[in-house]
């Protein structure tokens, strides 16, 4: 359909048609970087799923090869699931993913090397005759047992790699152990498991430095490293991680106890967004998260349209300096792609002011604002209501929204994606609420007001922010690209990605405004806005 073609993205990774879904095995290899994802090649709905593959020199411009890894062997003649890719030391790259055997989903886990490795492209890759290299013990969830890890070394030159699954409701990471990475062995204990979380997909383990600004090798381990454990969670298709620390002589992973570990615990992105993967970029010394969101919209419309699912942005990994969370910030090759600029300063906005931001493409754009707020505000912050503490952010977005009275401070923050008279609009903004002698900030990305079509999912999707607001300011990013509207708050600490589907407010009649509906003014203190150029992508 015509409002279908309006919807496909212009910068965000997406094959020329049909249904995408987890970013597998993504490594950057003399010089190109690799991204394999699970991909349809027959539809716009989930199945026959292979590894797509597609290289790019900047993780922005995306040149599409043949699939990499598809079902022709009794090792995974029902389907090529998801895995990660390993660079061995001596530049040998090889894969783990997990293989379909048979019609009732049983999951082995295989591996598949390079056909020729003095192709630049790694076009065609082998799956080796003594595969699978892993299959599910008796007793054990034979169904719930898959996506194999980036594999890391440990002291004693051993490897290891995690696979997600469950006991019971109990997730569970897997910790397999092997010399040669041929051979590998079940460890006694798991890594790490969580009590009523049920099934673990994606699982993801890496380092991360405990002061400093660059990422670190999956093997690397010591003092100066926390590590991050991510898991998606099947029962609600959200992920959580959790900060702590990896006790390598008893191969456990310990959570901080500033970690929440389970439903309620942190996560990379409080939006559409699952079955993330990271890998070290040692071109750059950087720790790159890759995550995948699907559509919103019917699966009746994705067929219509002929293609479902995304790749986000690639983020930069880093430790926030309080220990306590990760930071996420798109990749800077992202700004490779700005082009007409528009820059703000100064104005201040009272209860009920709407300013356009003219003069960039709405629709395609990469929108930095920062704003500043009297510290009088932040006595007028409306009080947390003590029952909200029983809810979740989104719960607290779906009550108090962008056009709801009784704010002191916020909302303010963007209408991404409006039609001129906002009969639609994605609002992402912020509220700060007072509980006790502390401030509580939410930051909402809301679908509810995002389209006049029926049939969508339009969930108020929302994240509290740890921010310190000593300096008075609170910065919002929104990457808009036409149907997904991605933003990060105070630089990275609570990220939203929504994925919405105007009727009106598309491609030169969408609209880019600020707004403010808290009684207390704010100011912009700056406001950058660029139109996006499209990269070649596949
Ligand atoms: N998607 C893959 C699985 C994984 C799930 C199948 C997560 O390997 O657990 O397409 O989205």
């Amino acid at each position: 359909s015509n409002v279908g073609r309006l919807h496909r993205t212009a910068y965000h990774f997406q094959p020329k048609r049909h249904w995408i879904n987890d970013p597998n095995g993504p490594m950057y290899y003399n010089g190109v970087y690799h991204l394999f994802y699970q991909y349809n090649p027959k539809g716009a709905v989930w199945g026959n799923i292979v590894w797509a593959h597609s290289v790019s020199t900047d993780l922005i411009n995306w040149t599409p090869l043949d699939p990499a890894i598809f079902p022709s062997k009794p090792f995974d003649k029902y389907g090529c699931w998801s895995g990660s890719a390993t660079v061995r030391p001596g530049n040998k790259p090889v894969i783990l993913y997990t293989g379909i055997v048979d019609h009732n989903n049983t999951q082995v886990q295989n591996y598949a090397v390079p056909a020729n490795l003095s192709d630049p492209y790694l076009r065609e890759w082998v799956k080796p005759d003594n595969n699978p290299l892993i299959v599910p013990q008796a007793g054990e969830n034979k169904t719930a047992f898959r996506d194999p890890t980036t594999a890391w070394l440990g002291r004693d030159g051993h490897w290891r790699i995690l696979l997600g699954g469950k006991r019971k409701h109990r997730g569970v990471a897997f910790l397999y152990r092997s010399r040669d990475f041929l051979k590998w062995t079940k460890a006694k204990h798991p890594l790490h498991t969580a009590a009523g979380t049920g099934n673990w997909e994606c699982p993801d383990f890496y380092p991360v430095l405990k002061q400093g600004s660059y990422g670190l090798d999956t093997s690397v381990l010591g003092p100066n490293v926390k590590h991050v454990l991510k898991v998606s969670l099947d029962v609600t298709r959200y992920e959580y991680y959790t900060l702590g620390y990896y006790d390598t002589d008893k191969d456990r992973y310990i959570p901080d106890d500033t970690s929440r570990d389970g439903w309620n615990g942190l996560r990379y992105d409080y939006g559409n967004f699952y079955a993330s993967k990271s890998f070290f970029d040692h071109s750059k010394n950087r720790r790159i998260l890759w995550g995948w969101a699907n559509e919103s919209d019917s699966a009746y419309d994705d067929v219509t349209k002929g293609w479902a699912g995304i790749q986000l942005i690639p983020r930069v990994i880093t430790l926030d300096p309080n220990g306590k969370q990760l930071l996420q910030w798109p990749i800077p090759e992202l700004e490779t792609l700005r082009g007409e600029n528009v820059h703000l300063s100064g104005q201040v906005l009272k209860k009920g002011d709407v300013v356009e931001v003219t003069g960039i493409t709405p629709a395609q754009a990469d929108v930095e604002v920062t704003f500043s707020f009297a510290a009088s505000s932040l006595d007028l912050a409306e009080p947390f209501d003590p029952t909200w503490k029983a809810l979740d952010a989104q719960d607290v977005c779906g009550r108090r929204g962008s056009t709801v009275e009784g704010g002191g401070l916020g909302p303010f923050g963007l209408l991404t994606l409006a039609s001129e008279n906002l009969e639609e609009y994605t609002p992402v903004f912020f509220r700060v609420f007072k509980a006790g002698y502390q401030h509580v900030v939410l930051m909402c990305s809301d679908a509810r007001s995002s389209s006049l079509m029926d049939g969508l999912y339009t969930p108020s999707f929302a994240g509290f922010v740890d921010v310190d607001l000593t300096d008075k300011k609170l910065s919002l990013r929104s990457l808009i690209d036409h149907s997904v509207v991605e933003s990060f708050g105070a630089r990275g600490k609570t990220c939203i990605s929504s994925r919405v589907y105007p009727t009106l407010a598309v491609s030169d009649k969408a609209h880019l405004y600020v707004f403010n509906n808290g009684t207390e003014a704010v100011k912009i203190e700056t406001l950058d806005a660029w139109s996006m150029n499209r990269p070649r992508m596949n």
